[in-house]
C-alpha cells in the first residue's frame, strides 16, 4: 500500500505469545520504520494493540538489542564475550556440533524453541527449525507443556480437541465465567465481546483466588483456594442437577456416559465444595443456580488454572458443564480455551519428519534442569536455544543454571537481547525481530491466521532463524533440498490444503479459517460425543470419569506447616513472559518485582507495605517488595512472571518453582508451589 512518495504501510502481525495475535501494519520512510498500529481491519484486534507492544518499535532500536554474533571469553553465566563474524560463529557450531554427532550421536542434541515468537515459519510451529534438525536426528522438543499443555490434553478427553468454541461468540452469552484467567492482563481483546454481552444484561463472574484487574471489572468475583476448580465445577453442577436443569435432549443425542457422570456430580454436594475451595456454601449455591437458569453460559478458561497438579483433570471437568447445560449447542455457550487447535495449516510439510532416518526421544521443555544434569540416554551434548529464556521462564531456575553451566556442554542462542540465557551461550546468535522478517501466525484467542511481511532490513549483522539454519546446513553440507526452501516457500506449503490462499493473506494481512461452528459437526472423539466417560482417558491412567485431582503442595499438609503460603506467579501487565523485561519503560511501569500478602498473613510475620522481603522454600529464594493488600486470600501470596532476574541482582520466582509435572500432558506446575516469606 503506497501512501506518500516515500512511504508505504506493509501489514504484519505481533508474533508474542499472547492469545490476540494482533495485526498491525508499519510505516517506513525512506527504508526506516516510523510507526507501527494496530490494524484497524483486523475483526478481532480493531486496530487496538497493548501497553506493551505499542512501544515494539523502540524496543527494535532499544541500545541492548543483539547486533552481532558473538563468542564467549568468561566463565559461563557470567556474560563476557567477544564479537565474532558469522563465518567464524558458523564454522564454529558445524565443527561443533558435526562433533558431538560422530561422538555421540544426534540425540545428543537438544534443538530448545520456546514461545518468543509463535510464527510457523521462524518459531514455534516448529517450522524450519524442525526439519533441519530432523535431518540431523536430534533429539525432538516439546514446548507445550511450559505453557497449556495439562488443560488441552483434558479437555481433549472429553471434548476431542483443545479448540472449543469461538471466542467471539462470548457476545452472545448471558452468562460468562472467565475462570482462572486474567482476560485484561493476558489478552485483552477478548474484553469488548464481554463487554458487549454486558450491554445486552450477561453476568460476569471472574474465578480467581486473586482479585485481578479482570476480576475487579467483572459482575462478581469467587475467589476458590488455589487448585480446587474442579471440585467447584462439580458443586455446581450438583446444584444445576438438584433443580433439574439439566438438557435432558442434548444429553441423550450429544453425550456418552451421563449417568456414570450424574452419579459423581451427586457426592458433590455444596457442602462438601465449600470445604474444599474454601468459598461460602451461599456462594456455590447461588452461581449454581445462576448457571442453571442461564442459558447460553459461557466459559473463559486459559492457562492459570492448569498450572497444578491436577491441571488437566480440571479443564477435563470443567468442559463437562457446556454439556450438561447443553450449551455446546447454542451459539454463546460452551468453553474456549485456546483456538489453536482448529487452524488448518499443513506443518507437516514444512518440519518433515519424514526426514528423519530413525526415531528419536522427545525432551521436555520444562524439564530442562533433568535433561541436562540427569539424562545420560545419552546425555545432551549441545544446546541450540531460539526464542527462549530458560535461564528465567523454567522451573527450578538453580538447577537449570547448574545445567547450562556444565563446561562440556556446547551452547548456542540465537536471541534478540542479552537475557539471562544468552550469558550461558558459548556462540550467541543476533536475531531478526519481528519488522525484519517473514512469518505466518495462528491466534490462539480467535479463528483468524495472519502473515507477517518484513517491513524494514535487520540492523547490525541480525539474522533470522530460517536465514541462519538454512547457511548452518551449507557449512554442514546438508544436500536435503527443502532445507533451501525461501520464507514464502515455506508460508506457502504451511496453506497447502487449507482453502486459504497465500497471496490474498499476504495482501490482507489477515483470513479468517473457514470451519464449521464448533461442534455442531459432533465431537472429534472416539464416540463422536461429548464423553464424561472416556475410554482413552481411563486407557491413560486418568480414570474413566473426569472428577477433582487435588494440587501438590497446595494440599500437602506437612509442607503447608514449613511453607504455609500458596505463591501464584501470574502473568505481568507489563511483560510478555520475558520479554520486554529489559525495557526501562516497561520496567518503571511495572515497578519492579512485588509480593501481594493479605494484611493477616503481613501481620503474623511483623510484614509492612513497601518492605523488601524474602520469598523461599527448599528449592530457592527471591526478593521482592511487599504489597499488603486484600486483593489475594488469606494463605495465598501473588507474584508475577516477567523481570529478568540478571538486573535485579539475584534469582527470580522461578528459582521457587518445583520441576515436576501435571496430572496429564507434563504441564509445569507454576502456581502449585509453596513458600514462606520474611
Ligand atoms: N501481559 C501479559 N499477557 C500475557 C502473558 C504475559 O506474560 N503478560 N503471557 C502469555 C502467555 S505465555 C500465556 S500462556 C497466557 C496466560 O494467561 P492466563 O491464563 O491469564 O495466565 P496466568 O496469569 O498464569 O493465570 C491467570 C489467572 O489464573 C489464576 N489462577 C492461578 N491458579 C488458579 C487456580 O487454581 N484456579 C483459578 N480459578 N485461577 C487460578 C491466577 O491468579 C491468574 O490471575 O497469557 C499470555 N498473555
Ligand atoms: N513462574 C512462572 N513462570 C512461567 C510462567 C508462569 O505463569 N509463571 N509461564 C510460562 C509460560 S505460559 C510460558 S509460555 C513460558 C515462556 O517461556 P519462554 O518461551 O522462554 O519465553 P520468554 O521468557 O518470553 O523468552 C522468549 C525469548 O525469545 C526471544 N525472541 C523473540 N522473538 C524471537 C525470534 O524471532 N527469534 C529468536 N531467536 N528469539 C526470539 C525473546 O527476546 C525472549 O528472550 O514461561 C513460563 N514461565
Ligand atoms: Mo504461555
Amino acid at each position: 500500500m503506497v501512501k506518500g512518495p516515500a512511504e508505504t504501510v506493509v501489514r504484519g502481525a505481533c508474533p508474542l505469545d499472547c492469545p490476540d495475535t494482533c495485526g498491525w501494519t508499519v510505516t517506513v520512510r525512506d527504508g526506516t520504520a516510523v510507526a507501527l498500529r494496530g490494524d484497524r481491519d483486523h475483526p478481532f484486534t480493531r486496530g487496538a494493540l497493548c501497553v506493551k507492544v505499542n512501544n515494539y518499535l523502540e524496543h527494535t532500536t532499544a541500545p541492548d538489542r543483539l547486533l552481532h554474533p558473538l563468542r564467549r571469553v568468561g566463565r559461563k553465566g557470567e556474560g563476557r564475550f567477544e564479537r565474532i563474524t558469522w563465518d567464524e560463529a558458523l564454522n564454529e557450531i558445524a565443527e561443533r556440533l558435526t562433533g558431538v554427532i560422530d561422538e555421540h550421536g544426534g540425540e545428543s542434541i537438544w534443538p530448545y524453541y520456546g514461545t518468543g515468537t509463535m510464527g510457523y515459519v521462524q518459531g514455534l510451529g516448529g517450522g524450519a527449525f524442525a526439519r533441519f534438525w530432523n535431518v540431523l536426528g536430534a533429539s525432538r522438543h516439546d514446548p507445550y507443556g511450559i505453557c497449556s499443555k495439562a488443560g488441552g490434553t483434558g479437555l481433549t478427553y472429553t471434548v476431542g480437541t483443545s479448540g472449543g468454541m469461538d471466542p467471539e461468540e462470548i457476545q452472545h452469552a448471558r452468562l460468562i465465567m472467565l475462570w482462572g484467567t486474567n482476560t485484561l492482563t493476558s489478552g485483552h481483546h477478548l474484553w469488548k465481546f464481554v463487554q458487549a454481552a454486558q450491554r445486552e444484561g450477561a453476568h460476569v463472574v471472574a474465578i480467581d483466588p486473586i482479585r485481578t484487574r479482570t476480576a475487579e471489572q467483572a459482575d462478581e468475583h469467587i475467589a476458590p483456594i488455589p487448585g480446587t476448580d474442579a471440585a467447584l465445577a462439580l458443586g455446581l453442577l450438583h446444584v444445576v442437577v438438584e433443580m433439574g436443569a439439566q438438557d435432558r435432549e442434548y444429553l441423550a443425542a450429544h453425550t456418552v456416559g451421563w449417568d456414570a457422570f450424574r452419579e459423581e456430580i451427586r457426592q458433590c454436594p455444596p457442602a462438601r465444595v465449600a470445604a474444599i475451595t474454601g468459598l461460602p456454601e451461599a456462594t456455590i449455591v447461588a452461581l449454581g443456580e445462576r448457571l442453571a437458569r442461564t442459558r447460553p453460559t459461557a466459559i473463559r478458561a486459559t492457562m492459570g488454572l492448569q498450572r497444578h497438579a491436577g491441571g488437566g483433570m480440571a479443564l477435563r471437568t470443567l468442559a463437562c458443564i457446556p454439556g450438561v447445560t447443553g450449551d455446546w449447542g447454542r451459539v454463546g455457550g460452551g468453553l474456549t480455551y485456546s483456538t489453536g487447535a482448529w487452524f488448518p495449516l499443513n506443518t507437516a510439510a514444512v518440519e518433515r519428519d519424514d526426514l528423519r532416518a530413525r526415531p528419536a526421544r522427545t525432551l521436555l521443555m520444562t524439564r530442562l534442569a533433568e535433561g541436562l544434569l540427569d539424562r545420560s540416554d545419552p546425555p545432551v551434548h549441545a544446546l541450540f536455544v531460539i526464542a527462549a529464556n530458560p535461564a528465567a521462564s523454567v522451573a527450578d531456575q538453580n538447577r537449570v543454571r547448574r545445567g547450562l553451566a556444565r563446561e562440556d556442554l556446547f551452547t548456542v542462542v540465537m536471541e534478540q537481547f542479552p537475557t539471562e540465557t544468552v550469558d550461558y551461550a558459548d556462540i550467541v546468535l543476533p536475531s531478526t525481530m519481528q519488522t525484519e522478517h517473514a512469518d505466518l501466525h495462528a491466534g490462539w484467542g480467535h479463528f483468524y491466521l495472519s502473515w507477517n511481511e518484513p517491513a524494514v532490513a535487520p540492523p547490525g549483522e541480525c539474522l533470522p532463524t530460517t536465514e541462519t539454519l538454512r547457511r548452518l546446513a551449507e557449512r554442514m553440507k546438508l544436500d536435503e533440498p527443502c532445507i533451501a526452501d525461501t520464507d514464502e516457500e515455506m508460508g506457502r506449503q504451511l496453506l497447502d490444503g487449507s482453502g486459504i490462499d497465500f497471496d490474498e493473506l499476504r495482501a490482507r494481512g489477515w483470513a479468517r479459517i473457514e470451519r464449521p461452528r464448533p461442534f455442531s459437526d459432533g465431537f472429534p472423539t472416539p464416540s463422536g460425543k461429548l464423553e464424561f466417560t472416556s475410554e482413552r482417558a481411563a486407557a491413560d491412567g486418568h480414570g474413566l470419569l473426569p472428577g477433582f485431582t487435588p494440587s501438590a503442595e497446595v494440599d500437602d499438609p506437612g509442607l503447608a506447616a514449613r511453607f504455609p503460603l500458596v505463591l501464584i506467579a501470574g502473568a505481568s501487565h507489563y511483560f510478555l513472559n520475558t520479554v520486554f523485561g529489559n525495557d526501562p519503560r516497561q520496567q518503571r511501569r511495572a515497578g519492579g518485582p512485588r509480593i501481594r500478602l493479605h494484611p493477616t498473613d503481613a501481620a503474623a510475620r511483623g510484614i509492612s507495605d513497601g518492605q523488601p522481603v524474602r520469598i523461599f522454600n527448599d528449592r530457592g529464594e527471591f526478593t521482592a517488595t511487599a504489597e499488603i493488600t486484600d486483593r489475594v486470600r488469606p494463605g495465598v501470596v501473588a507474584t508475577t512472571k516477567g523481570h529478568w532476574p540478571k538486573l535485579l541482582g539475584g534469582d527470580g520466582v522461578n528459582a521457587t518453582v518445583d520441576e515436576r509435572d501435571t496430572d496429564m500432558g507434563g504441564g509445569a506446575v507454576f502456581h502449585d508451589n509453596r513458600v514462606q516469606v520474611a
